[in-house]
This record gives C-alpha cells, sequence and structure tokens, in this order.
C-alpha cells in the first residue's frame, strides 16, 4: 500500500467555475457578442444555456455538499450587476446573495472571482482594457460588491489569471476582440495590473469584516525549448510576463517590464493576502517570430498531452507553488484540472499533481486549497463545449449532472483530507 498524503485540519476542497462558462445567457457580455458573429468557436458552439447554473446552483451546492466538498470558487458576472454603466441591478445582486447563502447551507466556503475574462457590452465600448479608466471602474465595482456580499464573502478573488486577457484578446487575437497589436497589449498588461491594486484596496475599504482578498495568478512552469541565448531569452521573457511581472508587482508595487520600467503604482503595493495560483501545464518556449516572438515547442512525441494539447507535466506544479510560496503570503490552488475524455486519465492527473502539492506543504508552503477545474463540463472559451474538464458531465439537452468516476474519486480524498493509500498506490 502506499503512503497516504495528508492535508492540513481545514483545507479547503471544492471545484472552479466561472460565470460565464456555466450560468447560461449572460447576454450582456462581450464574449456573448462575440460568439453570435459566428465563426469563432473552434467547435461552432455557443455557450447559450452552458450548464443553466444560473437557475440550478442550488442542486449544484447539494451535489458539491455531498460530494465531500468544503468550498466553490464561482464567478460573479459583472454584466449582469452593472448591466449598463453606473446603474447597478439590484436583483441580480439578491441572486448572488441566495447563492453565497445556499453555499454557507451547505457548508461550502465562497471564493467569489470578481472578472473572469468577461466585460460588460458597454465597457468593451468605451475599449475595454485599453481605456484608461478600466482600473477605476472595476474598482468602483468591486466596491459596490463588497458592500453588498462583503458580510458573507471571505475570500475575494480580484482578476482571474491576469496575463491572459491582455494575450488572448490584444496579442494573440484569440479572445475578443482579437486583435494583435504589441502595443494594445502592453498597454492592457499595465491596465490589469493597476486594477489588481485599485479592486484590493477598495474591496479592504468597503467589505464589512475583513475579509481575504487575492488574485488568481496563472502560473506557468516556463523552460527554453532550445540551447541558443536567443531561446534562454525567449523562455525568460515569457516567464517574466506570465509568473514574475504580476507576482513581483504585487509585492513590490511597481509596474515591471514588460509593461513598464519599475514605476511604482499606488495601492499596489502588497495587495495581497494570499496569491491564487492555477496551474495546468509546462510552457516550453523558444525564439519566435512577431508578434509574440516567442514560440512554443509542442510536447516531445511520448508526453502525455490532453485534448487542449497540453503536456502533462505535474512536477511544474511543485515548482510553481514553491515560487508562489516564496513571495511570503498564503497560497490558495484555485485552479487545477484536465481537458480529456478519459476519466481515468483525469483521476491520474489529480492524485499526480495532489502528490506535487502535497510535496510543497511537506518543504513548508502554506498551502491552503485545491480547487479543482471544474465542477461540470462547461463552455470552454473559443474551444467550446468541447473541451471535458468537469468532475461531472453535461447531458446534451437536459443538462443533467452525471457524476463521472472522477466525481467519485475527489469525494473519498476531500473526505479523508487525504489521498489514501491504495490511491496513491495505483496512481503515483
Ligand atoms: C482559464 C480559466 C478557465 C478555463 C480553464 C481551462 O484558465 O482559462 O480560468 O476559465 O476554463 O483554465 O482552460
Amino acid at each position: 500500500m502506499g503512503q497516504e498524503l495528508r492535508f492540513p485540519d481545514g483545507f479547503h476542497w471544492g471545484t472552479a467555475t466561472s460565470s460565464h462558462q456555466v450560468e447560461g445567457n449572460n447576454r450582456n457580455n462581450h464574449w456573448w457578442r462575440w460568439e453570435q458573429e459566428g465563426g469563432h468557436v473552434k467547435d461552432g458552439t455557443t455557450s447559450g444555456p452552458a450548464c443553466d447554473h444560473y437557475n440550478r446552483f442550488e442542486e449544484d451546492c447539494r451535489l458539491m455538499e455531498e460530494f465531500g466538498h468544503n468550498a466553490y470558487r464561482f464567478s460573479i458576472e459583472w454584466s449582469r450587476i452593472e448591466p449598463q454603466e453606473g446603474r447597478w441591478d439590484e436583483k441580480e445582486v439578491e441572486h448572488y446573495r441566495r447563492v453565497v447563502d445556499c453555499l454557507r447551507r451547505h457548508n461550502l466556503t465562497p471564493f467569489a472571482t470578481l472578472h473572469h475574462f468577461c466585460n460588460p457590452v458597454w465597457f468593451e465600448e468605451q475599449g475595454g482594457w485599453l481605456n484608461p479608466q478600466a482600473p477605476a471602474l472595476l474598482g468602483r465595482y468591486a466596491a459596490y460588491m463588497a458592500k453588498q456580499l462583503g458580510d458573507a464573502v471571505p475570500f475575494w478573488l480580484t482578476v482571474n489569471e491576469p496575463s491572459v486577457t491582455p494575450a488572448a484578446a490584444y496579442l494573440m487575437g484569440e479572445f475578443p476582440p482579437c486583435h494583435r497589436d504589441p502595443r494594445e497589449f502592453l498597454t492592457a498588461t499595465r491596465h490589469v495590473l493597476i486594477a489588481l491594486g485599485r479592486m484590493h484596496q477598495a474591496i479592504r475599504e468597503s467589505a464589512p469584516h475583513s475579509p481575504q482578498i487575492g488574485p488568481v495568478i496563472n502560473m506557468t512552469y516556463v523552460m527554453p525549448g532550445g540551447d541558443t541565448e536567443e531561446d534562454r531569452q525567449a523562455a525568460q521573457l515569457m516567464d517574466q510576463y506570465l509568473n514574475a511581472y504580476w507576482l513581483d508587482g504585487l509585492r513590490d508595487g511597481v509596474i515591471g517590464p514588460p509593461a513598464g520600467d519599475g514605476e511604482p503604482v499606488e495601492g499596489l503595493k502588497g495587495a495581497w493576502d494570499f496569491v491564487g495560483v492555477n496551474y495546468y501545464s509546462r510552457a516550453v518556449v523558444k525564439a519566435g517570430p512577431p508578434p509574440a516572438m516567442i514560440e512554443q515547442v509542442p510536447p516531445p512525441a511520448d508526453a502525455e498531452t490532453s485534448t487542449m494539447g497540453w503536456e502533462v507535466y505535474p512536477d511544474g506544479f511543485y515548482q510553481c507553488l514553491k515560487r508562489a510560496a516564496g513571495y511570503g503570503v498564503p497560497v490558495y490552488i484555485t485552479e487545477n484540472g484536465i481537458g480529456t475524455d478519459d476519466d481515468e486519465q483525469r483521476r491520474r492527473y489529480v492524485v499526480r499533481h495532489l502528490a506535487q502539492a502535497h510535496r510543497a506543504l511537506r518543504e513548508g508552503v502554506d498551502l491552503r486549497s485545491y480547487l479543482h477545474w471544474t465542477f461540470q463540463d462547461n463552455f470552454e472559451w473559443a474551444e467550446g463545449f468541447r473541451q471535458k474538464f468537469g468532475l461531472f458531465a453535461r447531458e446534451e439537452g437536459t443538462l443533467r449532472r452525471i457524476p463521472k468516476p472522477s466525481a467519485a474519486m475527489f469525494a473519498e480524498i476531500a473526505r479523508a483530507n487525504a489521498v489514501p493509500g491504495e490511491m496513491a498506490e495505483r496512481y503515483l
């Protein structure tokens, strides 16, 4: 029998989702509008009713509790709360109040994300993240929500994956508005970092209790894919952009390269009570053509990959957790998971990644949660519904939640607060 991997008392176990991917009918954000143009989403689907989580959240909370979870990370849809600039929709605030109350009734600690990729149409029309007012508008929204729900939400997550929006929307042309403009990319990168500070400050000042507030950084373990000086520089630049820019920026309160020269930003220094880490894979990169100047090297032929084409690389998880912990704030795993049609592969992925998390714990990392991406198969952005990251399947048409074997396995881990010995033996 393998060695049981025990997690600390009070550890948070659960899943993560985002409003647009699961709620359904978020008609007033820029993703919805872009989907309606047609031809953008790879598998031809649109978010549509998604998982109808907006109406079925009670059933979902019940299932989460039944499957041993004690936490849930969800996002608040900004375009519902502030459908027009400066106009707040109290009915929608009420909706999220009901969600949070329901979580509490089911013994699930709420982790609320304020911005998860989607912008209200009005915000996008003002230039989205390119608008110099963007950080202030995000700050105002954060203050409003903290006032409304601050009594009931102990964990606030400001911006999900701050590096993804600038790169995917303004450099790689993959997310709306699909631009490929390095100057815009750098402008958005600056504004998102400034917003992290603004939002933190706004929540701190507006929430009645003292919640824990932090960003969600998608950490990627970056390695050079060749041994030329250019390849090493490419890896360094990629690492700087994906990891150091945000982590150092929050620690030091400055805008560093590639979007700044180290200029200080008021309210940014120490704008985190913890760091949320999303981890999926590593990136092996070499020097490449414009506009990115960096090219990702495909995984080795014998590597295990997901249906997203991402390499399964658990050691990178450990590396990222250790690095995040080096910043001196508690670490919360806010996402980790795999797109796959093979649920046995998901089970193996989870256990192998938990083993790396446990390795980090044993070495003193102050690790407090494992929130798996994701609860149920959902709308995977420009990939559509084809990519399946859920512990539960989504029956087309009925949207019925169907537990996969991985849901049962995750329940066993969460209930035991440990990876049991037999499981460790089987997968490690
Ligand atoms: C992101 C998001 C999630 C994704 C998940 C799988 O990382 O893009 O936070 O919305 O669905 O990461 O790709």
